[in-house]
């Protein structure tokens, strides 16, 4: 069976906005009309969908890059360019999605129908008609669409097995695994057999089916990374309901211990992993030592199955048991948090993801240059036309207004350095950067 992790990392592109137009009307006699230069349409967006009945990733091995398309351009006559379409990607239920540069986790799309903006397509620009005043009745300004965002993605699908098996190495996890799903993983007599989870499926009569995981041994200081780490606790977290497998031929005080060492461990790791509803399996009842120890420990026990995954005596009704918690747990869900509705109903199943804003620019080296780093100016400064003189000196007067002249002069820029924001590089002047 396969492995639990399911991880990919694909880059998206959206799309840039069209180009506002610069145009003036054409009337009789009137050798220059007013403006009349319609907007650029806006770029396609990327949006991540959980609507897919994949149960893997393995779509996205296929192709890792992803591009909306561009917004038509602005035109005379205030004809507004056409939006390009947003590109939707379908995934599967329980993807995590993760920014690859920063890794934060942008959404958890556990829901069918979450969905999550991922790089937001690029507003037109706006055309001349915008940019007309009563002193400035022939603009020839006409912005640039701006930059779709860009991003790379990690996506990790966590695969919800309902139940997961957890003990001592050598418990017999692995065993009981086989014996209750058509799974075959590794077994044997030396403890940390398994390495990676293995997942398996139990089906019913009646159709329903549950995924059990096994994983690997748990040991005293796991949750600080002890034995094989902590990775495979996370994964524990998202399934409905554990059992507790324990070596009963090891003698009561080696039973008492492993409850105890296990269960620590859990509550170490996690208030989540803590609360799990539990079974407790005692296993190897088919050697003598066993059935002395579960006879022990039934006072205080009262609850817990005796099992001999070996030869699969009361699995099939430990099964039933951690099956129907299953249920029970998944009815609870399901009235606690509704599907999200087919409608692309939004509420609060949507992610959007939004950069920081910086409120002062901020000023680097680059190079021999100086680098002016400011979310609101690298959005300008990307959608000035650089080739038209009013744009220029429009964005001349905002950037002095935001505070990049003096920014700059505090650092040392003097006439004649090089100033780059963004991908656009300026000569900077005493009376502010020039394009
Ligand atoms: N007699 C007997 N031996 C068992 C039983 N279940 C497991 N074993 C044996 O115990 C040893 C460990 O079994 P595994 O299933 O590999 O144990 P595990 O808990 O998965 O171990 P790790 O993967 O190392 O954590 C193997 O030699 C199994 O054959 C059982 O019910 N009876
Ligand atoms: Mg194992």
């Amino acid at each position: 069976m396969s492995d639990f992790l399911d991880e990919v990392a694909i880059s998206v592109f959206a799309g840039r906005g069209g180009r506002g137009a610069v145009s003036f009307r054409h009337e009789k006699y009137v050798p220059l009309g007013g403006p009349d230069g319609g907007d650029g349409g806006c770029g396609g967006s990327i949006i991540l969908v959980a609507d897919s009945d994949d149960t893997t990733l393995g779509a996205f091995r296929q192709r890792r890059r992803f591009a909306a398309g561009n917004g038509g351009d602005g035109a005379g006559s205030q004809k507004t360019g056409r939006d390009a379409g947003d590109l939707k990607l379908s995934v599967p239920l329980g993807t995590v999605v993760r920014d690859a540069d920063s890794q934060e986790v942008l959404a958890d799309l556990d829901l069918r129908g979450a969905r999550i903006v991922v790089a937001q397509g690029g507003r037109g620009g706006r055309g001349n008609v915008h940019f007309a005043s009563a002193v400035h009745q022939a603009p020839r300004i006409g912005e640039l669409g701006a930059k779709g965002e860009a991003r790379h993605l990690e996506l990790e699908l966590k695969l919800i097995a309902d139940i997961g098996l957890v003990g001592l190495p050598n418990a017999g996890k692995s065993t009981l695994l086989a014996a209750l799903t058509g799974a075959h993983p590794k077994v044997a007599a030396y403890p940390f057999t398994t390495l990676h989870p293995n997942l398996g499926v139990a089906e019913f009569e009646d159709g329903r089916t549950v995924v059990l995981a096994d994983v690997p041994g748990l040991i005293e200081g796991a949750h600080h990374g002890a034995g094989l780490g902590i990775d495979f606790l996370r994964h524990l977290e998202r399934t409905r309901v554990l059992i507790h497998i324990v070596d009963a031929s090891a003698g009561p005080d080696e039973v008492r211990r492993a409850l105890r060492d296990v269960g620590a461990e859990l509550r170490a790791f996690s208030a989540t992993l803590a609360a799990k509803p539990t079974l407790v399996a005692f296993n190897k009842l088919d050697i003598p030592d066993a059935v002395t120890t579960v006879t022990e420990l039934r006072d205080e026990w009262p609850d817990a199955h005796a099992i001999s995954a070996v030869t699969v005596e009361a699995c099939r009704e430990l099964l039933l048991a951690a099956a129907a918690e299953v249920f029970r747990v998944c009815a609870a869900e399901k009235e606690a948090q509704p599907e999200a509705p087919a409608d692309g109903g939004e509420r609060h199943h949507v992610y959007r993801y939004s950069p920081r804003r910086r409120e002062a620019p901020v000023i680097s080296r680059d190079g021999e240059a100086f680098r002016v780093s400011h979310v609101g100016i690298e959005k300008i400064v990307d959608i000035t036309d650089l080739d038209s003189e009013e744009a220029v000196t429009r964005l001349q007067n905002l950037m002095q207004r935001v505070g990049v002249d003096a920014a700059l002069a505090a650092v040392g820029c003097v006439e004649g350095d090089t100033v780059r924001i963004g991908e656009a590089e300026f000569i900077y002047s005493d009376d502010g950067v020039h394009g």
